[in-house]
């Protein structure tokens, strides 16, 4: 395996803050011996067998003892980085972990950058661009599914399957090009409706990997849901009725609510944002009127709206139309409350709830979920898109390949073909980081923590 660094970094890999331990993290070809200089155990790590975990001191220049500690050591290339590395457990205060930290400094290690570990992991060919992108995913995932897919991208699914594709595509402009080097001979290593057919075949799986976008971007980030209507329909409590606690102020005074109250909530492993909102009306306070507009700015940045409406009131036609100016039709749900104090239905809303006994809200949540993911259930081995970067790539794969396609029907010369045909693979790589550039690896790892 080839190494591509020369220094040895440190950071904190745990959390800041006093805990019952802290890790701290060193990476690069000086690890060890950096780590022996402050250690005092039964034997110099230097001598010890890879992968092991040792018991001792770790004292500073002036032989001062700083904490007793377990020490990790990792040889290359079977870290996580694929270096020579270590992780120092100490005591969980943050007063010992900079004292260690300033003494690593002193012995020639180097503080690490935002998520430096896991770029030398890409960097050293441990993972690919798109698993180091997952790891991030996996440390914010608050969802099973979230979770679940993160788990997936950093397993490879997506790679296995982008990386499927770009073979195939590299098989195929060699094809081409391997014609272009024989064109006296009139030799034709693959006839064009064959490599037609075959693009189309590519074509289709991305267009199918494409179509998981919204989907995964979903499960990643969550919905965004704003819950408005009049004032005194029963937003807040309907947000307290989801969340199962009291958390926004009830009563029958109509402008209760002024500022947006936001919390999230885990339905069927979907992340829902949900913000309740002050009723919208005209009105002279000054401070509702502020509400007023934060509402509708709410509306405007929602995946979905719950437009709530008093049953015994009837639908807000106004209103309806208003929201229609904000957000669009596929956005809105309708939503009648307080059923409890009404039978008749005289207006077809798109559900009838009580946000007090909590009738229909199960029907509430399904509409909810299906507005958001529509009925795709994707199997667990389906390599599901969620980042837009990957997204792009794909469009900019998508984009080429169907150039190909034209240059085949205007029958051009083949280099036109493989010209096409290497920026769909190019594109293809840049998800995994077969290609990629200094600007995209800053990009990417500069929204890493840390000592990660
Ligand atoms: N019977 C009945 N009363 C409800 C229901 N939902 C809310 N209410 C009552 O309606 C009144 C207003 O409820 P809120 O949740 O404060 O209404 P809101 O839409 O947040 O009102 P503002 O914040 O003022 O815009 C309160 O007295 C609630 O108890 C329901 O489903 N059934
Ligand atoms: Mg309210």
């Amino acid at each position: 395996m080839i190494i591509h660094s020369d220094d040895t970094i440190a950071a904190l890999a745990t959390a800041p803050g006093n805990g019952a331990i802290s890790i701290i993290r060193t990476s690069g070809p000086e690890s060890i011996s950096i780590i022996d200089k402050m250690f005092r155990g039964k034997t110099k790590l230097n001598n010890c067998d890879p992968n092991t975990i040792h018991y001792g001191k770790i004292i500073d220049s002036n032989k001062e003892v700083i904490d007793d500690v377990l020490v990790s050591v990792f040889h290359n290339p079977n870290s996580y980085t694929g270096e020579d590395s270590i992780e120092i457990s100490t005591h969980g205060s943050q007063l010992i972990v900079k004292k260690i930290l300033e003494e690593m400094i002193k012995n020639n290690a180097r503080l690490a950058e935002p998520g430096e570990f896991t770029k030398r992991a890409f960097l050293n060919g441990k993972i690919d661009l798109a698993q180091a992108e997952a790891v991030v995913d996996i440390i914010n995932s608050r969802t099973e599914a979230s979770l679940r897919g993160a788990r997936n991208q950093l397993d490879g699914l997506l790679s296995k399957k982008v990386n499927l594709l770009r073979n195939d595509l590299i098989n195929s402009s060699s094809m081409i090009e391997l014609e272009l080097d024989f064109a006296e001979e009139e030799v034709e290593f693959m006839p064009l409706d064959k490599m037609n057919s075959k693009i189309d075949l590519i074509l289709s799986e991305i267009d199918q990997l494409l179509s998981t976008y919204n989907f995964g971007k979903i499960i990643r980030d969550g919905v965004n849901v704003a819950l408005v209507g009049k004032p005194n329909v029963g937003k807040s409590s309907m947000l307290n009725y989801i969340l199962k606690e009291s958390r926004a102020i009830v009563s029958s005074i109509p402008g209760t609510t002024r500022d947006i109250i936001r919390e999230e909530v885990s339905v069927d492993g979907i992340l829902f944002r949900l913000f309740d909102t002050a009723g919208l009306r005209l009105t002279e306070d000054s401070i509702e009127k502020e509400g007023v507009f934060r509402s509708r700015d709410a509306v405007k940045n929602a995946d979905l709206v719950l437009f709530i409406n008093d049953v015994t009131e009837g639908f807000s036609e106004d209103l309806y139309n208003e929201l229609l100016i904000l957000s669009n039709r596929e956005r809105i749900i309708s939503v009648a409350n307080k059923i409890d104090l009404k039978n008749e239905m005289n207006y077809n809303f798109d559900v009838y709830v009580s946000a007090i006994s909590g009738q229909g809200m199960d029907k509430l949540f399904s509409i909810m979920k299906e507005k958001t993911i529509g009925t795709n259930n994707y199997s667990e081995k389906t390599a599901v898109v969620s980042n837009l970067r990957h997204y792009s790539a794909l469009e900019k794969a998508k984009d080429n390949l169907l150039k190909s396609k034209e240059s085949i029907a205007l029958k051009m010369s083949g280099e036109f073909i493989s010209v096409d045909l290497r920026n769909a693979e190019n594109s293809l790589g840049e998800i995994i980081g077969e290609v990629t550039t200094d600007d995209i690896l800053n990009n990417i790892f500069s929204k890493f923590c840390i000592g990660k």
